[in-house]
């Protein structure tokens, strides 16, 4: 009997999907709460914040953060894991999604925020996390050089943390409403240069979602 997990969701949440893609991996089936993204009362009531991923536990207990949830679901299912069982390649996982989260997002973040506020917006920070954000297509391209997933052959923790958002590099669905996607379009916009990261996106995105 597949486990069931309820996770409560908005539409087009890059978050959201790391969840899907990280319980399909493990067979695990998720009982999706929709939620409208203008109206976050409920997962406030719920969990005391409006973002999502939430997951429900069946004891009553809510978890927010993708990282955590993620923790959670390899702690249900531990087989097939998401993290490396060999300590140094466990700690190197920690450090990329660690970076990734606290230090990649902050340049695409901050683009979508300039471009959106009121105020006229600083030129050349603008184009400074814009230069970062374009480099790091080259991080990406070199972590992929002669293997299928980031952070080995396998796919793994580090695959289910970056492809939401890597995946902008490549298409952008026209209905995609969220301004930060369509910086990452924009921004990280492949050419010819990065066929490894361009192979690994259709690679993971061929996966399968809960
Ligand atoms: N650190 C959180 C971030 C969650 C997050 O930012 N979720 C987005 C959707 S991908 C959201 O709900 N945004 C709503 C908003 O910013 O108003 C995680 O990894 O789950």
């Amino acid at each position: 009997m597949p486990r069931t997990v309820t996770v409560h969701r908005v539409p087009w949440s890059t978050n959201v999907e790391r969840v899907a893609l990280a319980a399909a991996h493990k067979g695990i089936v998720i009982d999706w709460v929709d939620h409208d993204p203008d109206d976050r009362s409920a997962l406030v009531r719920l969990s005391g914040q409006p973002l999502v991923p939430v997951l429900q536990e069946p004891d009553g207990t809510v978890v927010t953060d993708s990282p955590a949830i993620l923790a959670r679901l390899e702690a249900f299912v531990p087989e097939p894991a998401l993290w490396p069982q060999d300590p140094r390649e466990r700690a190197l996982a920690g450090v990329f999604t660690d970076w990734f989260n606290r230090v990649w997002k902050v340049a695409p973040n901050a683009i979508a925020k300039a471009e959106q506020a009121a105020d006229p917006p600083d030129l050349q920070a603008l184009a400074a996390w814009a230069a970062q954000l374009r480099a790091s297509r080259k991080v990406f391209e070199g972590l992929l050089d002669g293997r299928d997933h980031l952070l080995g052959h396998a796919f793994g923790i580090a695959d289910v943390i970056a492809f939401p958002f890597l995946k902008y590099a490549a298409s952008l669905d026209p209905a995609d409403p969220d301004p930060f996607h369509h910086v990452l379009h924009r921004e990280l916009a492949l050419d010819d240069t990065f066929p490894a990261l361009a192979a690994w996106i259709r690679r993971v995105d061929a996966r399968p979602r809960a």
